[in-house]
């Protein structure tokens, strides 16, 4: 019995479902939403002490921070295998899962789609400011990524690995925002990957209830 606790508008939760979906896995996904008006429920303070999303239970086994629940997800179950065997092709499959926790997270979903998408849904204005600080940064790792990814279909080629379920639900959000939609114009191979992406059954599976 797995089950996966979170909101299905959250990247993070939904990198895990794509990875528990690539893997053919069947899971529970309960509600827990973060920003929800109010305290965090203790019962979730105790799966997840920092009041994130996602948080997984698999029996009696309890785990938390995504990236542990991929590989996990990955190396607990059979199905297709969603890490590289050569060690130089895994290493880069770490370093975009870094690049994308470290960087990626932060500028392009909260910096740049909040701002420019969300927010401004019912007519809030968007923080101009934040936005064209974030730019910089959102170029880097644009162009970043870009370097890295292989050929296709997968960012590290014919195999799909967590870094795609990683970057996809990011990547996805920030090309909604125009600053994303430009960006993204400069770089073919993660314009196509996310074209893939996003017709993949993992994909369609793990839409949000809300879309935007
Ligand atoms: N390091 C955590 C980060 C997860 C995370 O930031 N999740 C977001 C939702 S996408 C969240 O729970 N945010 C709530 C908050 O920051 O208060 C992980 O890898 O699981």
């Amino acid at each position: 019995m797995i089950e996966l606790f979170g909101a299905d508008y959250s990247v993070y939760v939904r990198s895990a479902r794509l990875a528990m979906e690539e893997k053919g896995l069947a899971y529970t996904l309960t509600p827990v939403d973060v920003f929800a008006p109010g305290d965090l429920p203790e019962s979730h303070l105790k799966r997840q002490p920092f009041g994130k999303i996602p948080a997984l239970r698999h029996d009696d086994f309890s785990l938390y921070e995504t990236i542990a629940i991929l590989r996990y997800v990955d190396e607990a179950f059979d199905g297709p295998a969603l890490q590289p065997p050569d060690p130089q092709d895994r290493a880069r499959m770490t370093q975009i899962l870094s690049i994308l926790d470290s960087y990626a997270y932060r500028t392009l979903v909260w910096d740049i789609y909040v701002e420019r998408v969300y927010k401004t849904h019912d007519g809030s204005p968007a923080d101009e400011v934040k936005i064209a600080s974030a730019l910089g940064l959102a170029r880097k790792i644009i162009s970043s990524l870009e370097n890295l990814a292989n050929q296709e279909p997968f960012l590290l080629g014919s195999q799909l690995t967590l870094a795609d379920c990683h970057a996809a639900p990011i990547l996805n959000l920030f090309q909604k925002a125009e600053e994303g939609e430009t960006l993204l114009k400069t770089a073919p191979k993660l314009s196509r990957w996310l074209e893939i992406i996003r017709s993949r059954p993992s994909f369609l599976a793990t839409e949000p209830s809300q879309t935007s």
